[in-house]
């Protein structure tokens, strides 16, 4: 038996995974048997094309040598994934999934000093005394600009759930530039950045980004009518790509979970599975059809512009009223609520930019929504809006998310089945037709274990190449060496250039991802050293460096260069509220230096060109070596400086 036939059973008839079972309890030693098929495959298999002759044999020989990526080489893809609870963001490669990079966003982080630093801070946001407002983070969903359907490198977005703030990070640094806190809103799930501007044709790039409000709170959140479930509302916000600035937001009916937006621009939308406006669990789940929602954006923009809006609490964000009763006539109105089935998870556009798929969570059937019928019913054309459903095919248990091959097929996660079923969209529609010919479920795999969030290599943009799929899956079980009670989550690979979909690599991530995009590593330009007039307080020379005082207010001025900083010793006195700026004037690709205070709990990086600073309070006297914590050189140990605080 090679693991060929293991894999790729009819799936459909006959779960991979039981057979498996069976097999092995018939083969009795069935690890061993399955160890030398194993090795066996692997001697016999001749090294893939495009395999260097120069890779070590372990490489590129057998049949899942052409998923590894050799010594020396690069990954064809980055994979960007969020980190969840951890509040971070971070970078792999594909398909090694070798991980590259974990970017702080909304936690704090002593490699780079984020959250420490004095730029840092005003990022995150601080409260009046200068210390960060909050400490923790919850990211899920990250999605990059666009140009013309495709990511332009030129930022990505990443929601915090815990405190309703967006951030961005820009591309060309891969570092947090921005966080603003989405006003009167809680559990701040889904956004998605336009494709193109939604009211200036000529406008092809990403202008705005959706913001789905999950929690209805009491509007404002105030103390009153708390226990009045009429004054609980949830907000779509919109927030200005550039500025950074909420432009508005909308009061709905029911809650937002995930967002998608169209390829022209138009249309916005959020799927909902709270339309019973419970405030308990049990009260949730009582409607058969709860809805995915659409935002007419040109429509919402001119009311704000008419100032048809009103303000809650201190905000003085415009909020539109997009509740079902405010939006009776489909001529004028601003939202359609498209009835799906209940509580869907995810929403996911279509590469060909016709559809909008939600998933059944509670219902084993994907939606497919057809947009220019949504337009159809906001031009009044079309009598009811579930009639832009042009699909609700049957594909399984528990199906939450969707990604897109460039041939036409859909691959979603069935988290109860630990499934990734393939199924073709136009079959999906022929058959919701009634034609009973149309083989919808092409195939199946699975994946270990309980899938949440999958996505296809590209699959967000009009150009996906059909060669990956990615299973961040919530349970990883037994795939890993056992590391205490919390383990590791997993992100299986799947190949899906071929007819069959094939498990190729268990790729290891630390808890716990939620959504990734992957993305051609042509798309992705980078700098390698900044500059220093980024920096206005930058010290351009080391001859301005030294110590400066205004009363009790100290500030230290100096830079770095391997293996020195340009002053080995500086002077303050107790009490002294002091700001130390570094510039790290070496410039080197790679060369960074840190600078770590013992007792005084400071620890940052300066890049190549970049200048930091922070500030703190001299309230210890005695002598404390600062020193380099970066390696840089060979004399790296020796890179200190000496503070002195006098007493
Ligand atoms: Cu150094």
């Amino acid at each position: 038996m090679s693991i060929e036939d293991i894999k790729h059973d009819d799936a459909s008839t006959v779960p991979a995974r039981r057979r498996f079972l069976n097999s092995a309890a018939l083969a009795g030693l069935a690890g061993a048997g399955l160890s030398v098929g194993l090795s066996a495959c692997k001697q016999e298999a001749s090294a893939p094309a495009g395999t260097p002759a120069a890779a070590p044999a372990a490489h590129g020989a057998g049949e899942y040598g052409k998923y590894e990526v050799p010594p020396g080489q690069l990954d064809e893809y980055y994979s960007f994934s969020s980190g969840g609870h951890s509040g971070e963001v971070r970078i792999y490669g594909m398909p090694s999934g070798r991980l590259f990079k974990r970017i702080p966003v909304f936690n704090m982080d002593c490699l780079v000093g984020w959250g420490i630093t004095n730029e840092s801070k005003a990022i995150i946001g601080t409260k009046p005394d200068g210390s960060l407002k909050y400490h923790t983070g919850d990211t899920h969903h990250v999605h990059q600009s666009y140009t013309d359907g495709m990511y332009d490198g030129k930022y990505m977005f990443v929601n915090d759930k815990i405190h309703g703030r967006l951030a961005r990070i820009r591309m060309d640094t891969m570092e947090t530039d921005k966080i603003i806190e989405l006003p009167n809103i809680q559990g701040f799930h889904g956004t998605f950045p336009d494709k193109r501007d939604p009211v200036d044709e000529k406008i092809n790039h990403t202008t705005r980004v959706f913001c789905g409000a999950e929690f209805s709170i009491p509007l404002p959140n105030d103390g009153n009518g708390m226990n009045d479930p009429t004054k609980y509302h949830s907000l779509f916000t919109c927030v200005d790509a550039e500025s950074m600035e909420v432009r508005w937001q909308a009061l709905i009916d029911g809650n937002c979970d995930l967002v998608a937006t169209s390829f022209d621009g138009k249309l916005a939308a959020t799927n909902q599975y709270n339309t019973e406006m419970g405030a308990h669990y049990q009260d949730m789940m009582s409607s058969e059809r709860d809805a995915c929602l659409f935002f007419n954006v040109a429509r919402i923009e001119d009311a704000v512009k008419a100032g048809k809006t009103r303000t809650y609490g201190s905000s003085k964000v415009p909020v539109v009223d997009c509740t079902k009763a405010a939006n009776q006539d489909p001529k004028t109105a601003l939202t359609c609520y498209v009835p799906i089935p209940k509580n869907p998870h995810g929403v996911n556009a279509s590469p060909d930019g016709k559809y909008f798929v939600c998933s059944g969570k509670l219902s084993p059937t994907a939606t497919v929504i057809q947009l220019d019928l949504v337009l159809k019913w906001f031009d009044g054309d079309l009598k009811d809006a579930r009639d832009a459903v042009v699909a609700e095919p049957e594909i399984g248990l528990g199906p939450l998310h969707t990604g897109f091959d460039n041939k036409g097929n859909a691959y979603t996660t069935l988290f109860l089945d630990s499934q990734i079923v393939k199924w073709n969209v136009e079959a999906a529609i022929q058959s919701f037709k009634g034609d009973k010919n149309a083989k919808v479920v092409v195939d199946r795999v699975d994946v270990q274990y309980q899938p949440g969030h999958g996505f296809t290599s590209m699959g967000e943009t009009k150009a996906p190449d059909g060669k990956y799929f990615l299973s961040d899956n919530k349970f990883s079980k037994d795939r890993f060496l056992p590391v205490g009670p919390l383990h590791p989550e997993t992100a299986q690979l799947i190949d899906i250039s071929g007819d069959k979909m094939k498990v190729v690599a268990d790729h290891a991530v630390y808890s716990e991802p939620h959504d990734s995009i992957i993305v051609k590593r042509d798309l992705i330009k980078t700098r390698q050293v900044y500059n220093l007039d980024d920096f206005p307080n930058a010290i351009k020379d080391p001859k301005e460096s030294g110590v400066e005082r205004k009363g009790n207010k100290v500030t230290v001025k100096m830079v770095s260069q391997a293996p020195a900083f340009s002053l080995p010793e500086f002077t303050v006195k107790k009490g002294d509220e002091v700001t130390i700026i570094l510039t790290n004037l070496d410039k080197v690709e790679d060369l960074t230096h840190g600078f770590a205070i013992p007792k005084y709990d400071i620890n940052f990086i300066v890049n190549p060109l970049e200048t930091k600073s922070v500030t703190f309070k001299a309230d210890k006297p005695g002598v404390y070596w600062c020193y380099c914590t970066n390696f840089c050189h060979a004399l790296h140990l020796e890179m200190r400086s000496r503070m002195i605080v006098e007493k």
